[in-house]
């Protein structure tokens, strides 16, 4: 196989315990995000229109729909030039096998993968991100650093500090001179992405010796940045300037959804530049009844509107009934809304139901985000 210059591995096994009912049947990569996306899609769509053409996805929990939607990567555009995608589940070895440990023993195990590809550059990325990003740009800036590997970075609010690897790097050449995996008393707040460019050699090297000290627990922030410092290996930050989101939790996933509403969004889905492409199936148009009214929404094919809907999201096959009202929430795909429900700043899991005149939320605009599971029932008393 020719040797490519980058190529990319793409983490998409955890577990996303935080976003709760959303992730209790699916892996948080494939949770449905901003009316036909899922949340990997972002990161794939970075990918294509980077130019790299060969991306390893790495599955763990609850894997099947995941698979199933990425498929062979042609929905964005990945599976025409290179290798396209490959997912790589944990596999059983002679010695049994096992679930991957952390992070970098996700890679280790994925080692012959990446020798297969020959590549000079392997860029990690995780599949839970909101953002867009030309890597081909922070690959001109490892290369013109001549670095073993490249951190992307990014200033965040001293108070969330503690939930990044933070980092302190020399503010001349960006060298990095610190580098603290979630600490409880942060001395700055440039947090790392968790989107690494290494040179594939001291990749190969650095895993292979993570792979059999006892002590480590496999993983890129804890485990292998600190020693490739300790070693003197040359790291470099690459600072990120736009939006990027981790949508962890319930609260930031409601928030960036709100994001993308209104006439000027912070993130614009309809910027054609750099498109986040999906694999969404084909449904038909959507339709507004006639007492149907729909204000600052985001509505996808197949949803069907009778009542109302203001500044929301409104995922692929919702329906909202007659006299219903749904506002500041966001709705994921098949979910409904029965005639006269009234659901304000809620996140609807895929298919849950709202029966006929159910309040739901914060209709009062005093209560916090409020979560319906996938599939679940909410009836009068509930
Ligand atoms: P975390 O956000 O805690 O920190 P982590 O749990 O290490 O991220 O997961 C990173 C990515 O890998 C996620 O996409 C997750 O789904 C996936 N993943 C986790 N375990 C996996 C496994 N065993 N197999 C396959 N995939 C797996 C990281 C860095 C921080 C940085 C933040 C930025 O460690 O330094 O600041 O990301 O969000
Ligand atoms: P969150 O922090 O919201 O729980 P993450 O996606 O960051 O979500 O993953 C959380 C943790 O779950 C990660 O540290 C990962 O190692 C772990 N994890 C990944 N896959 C599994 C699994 N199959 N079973 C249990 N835990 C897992």
């Amino acid at each position: 196989m020719a040797t490519k210059e980058c190529i990319a591995m793409l983490l998409a096994g955890g577990q996303g315990s935080r976003l709760m009912a959303l992730t209790s049947k699916i892996a948080k990569p494939a949770v449905s995000f901003g009316g036909k996306f899922r949340i990997i899609d972002f990161s794939l769509s970075n990918c294509a229109n980077s130019g790299i053409d060969t991306v390893g996805v790495l599955t763990q929990y609850r894997p099947y729909q995941l698979h199933e939607y990425v498929g062979s990567g042609r929905a964005w555009d990945l599976s025409e030039h290179g290798a396209g995608v490959s997912i790589l589940p944990p596999y059983a070895t002679q010695d049994g096998g096992a679930w991957y440990a952390g992070t970098a023993d996700a890679i280790t195990q994925n080692l012959d993968y990446i020798k297969s590809h020959d590549p000079k550059y392997v860029l990690i990325l995780s599949g839970d991100h909101l953002y867009r990003m030309d890597y081909r740009k922070m690959l001109e800036s490892h290369i013109e650093h001549d670095a073993d590997l490249t951190v992307s970075v990014m200033p965040v609010p001293w108070e969330e500090a503690s939930r990044f690897g933070i980092i302190t790097a020399n503010p001349e050449d960006g060298r990095i001179e610190k580098f603290t995996e979630k600490p409880e008393k942060p001395d700055s707040n440039l947090a790392s992405m968790g989107i690494y460019i290494f040179s594939t050699d001291v990749l190969v090297k650095a895993l292979e010796e993570d792979a059999v000290d006892q002590r480590s627990s496999h993983d890129f922030g804890n485990d292998i940045i600190p020693k490739l410092l300790g070693e003197g290996k040359r790291l470099y930050t690459y600072e990120f300037h736009g939006f990027w989101k981790d949508v962890g939790t319930i609260a930031s996933f409601h928030e960036t959804s709100m994001d993308l509403l209104g006439d000027n969004p912070e993130f614009d889905l309809f910027d054609k530049s750099f498109p986040v492409m999906s694999n969404d199936s084909t449904r038909p148009p959507h339709f507004i009844g006639p007492d149907g009214r729909v204000d600052d929404c985001l509505v996808s094919n197949g949803c069907r509107v009778y009542g109302t809907a203001r500044h929301s999201i409104l995922s692929t096959d919702c329906y909202v009934g007659e006299r219903a009202i749904v506002e500041d929430s966001v709705l994921l795909p098949g979910a409904v809304v029965k005639d006269g429900a009234h659901v304000a700043r809620a996140i609807l899991g895929e298919n849950a139901v709202i029966e006929e005149g159910v309040k739901l939320g914060s209709v009062d605009m005093t209560k916090d985000t409020a979560v319906v599971g996938n599939d679940v029932v909410i009836g009068k008393g509930e």
